[in-house]
């Protein structure tokens, strides 16, 4: 069995989440936060038996679409430089999903 763990962005999670579900996948939603752009998305974490794990993969791939984002300000850099802050907005690309698949050694329900 894994576990995956899927950051995917607000826009995409509960289209995302209603295809998994269709397809017999159980889904636990956590509203999470990104640490560079500091704003909203959304974690998935799945338990998945390993012979579901591509049919996993290929509905978040079809689903999740890469978008541009504008960050008004560079917070990040902007505590590491300790007073100096970057007036000049920066855009970046996000997503689809950043996705983690760990092993998973015990599943247990009681
Ligand atoms: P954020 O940390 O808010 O990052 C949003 C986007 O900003 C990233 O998109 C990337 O394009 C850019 N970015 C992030 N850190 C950067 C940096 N130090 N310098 C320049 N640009 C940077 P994605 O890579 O698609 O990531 C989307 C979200 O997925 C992230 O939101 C974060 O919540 C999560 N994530 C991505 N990689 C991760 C990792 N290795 N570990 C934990 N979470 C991760």
């Amino acid at each position: 069995m894994k576990l995956m763990i899927a950051i995917v962005q607000d826009e995409d999670a509960s289209r995302l989440v209603n295809e998994l579900m269709s397809e017999g996948f159980t889904v636990t939603k956590l509203a999470t936060t990104g640490g560079f752009l500091r704003a909203g998305n959304t974690t998935l974490l799945l338990g998945v038996n390993d012979d579901k794990l591509q049919s996993a993969m290929d509905i978040i791939e079809k689903v999740c679409k890469s978008r541009r984002h504008v960050a008004p300000q560079m917070p990040a850099m902007a505590s590491a430089m300790a007073g100096m802050y970057s007036a000049q907005p920066v855009e970046v690309s996000v997503g689809g999903a950043t996705v983690f698949v760990l092993s998973v050694d015990q599943f247990i329900k009681m």
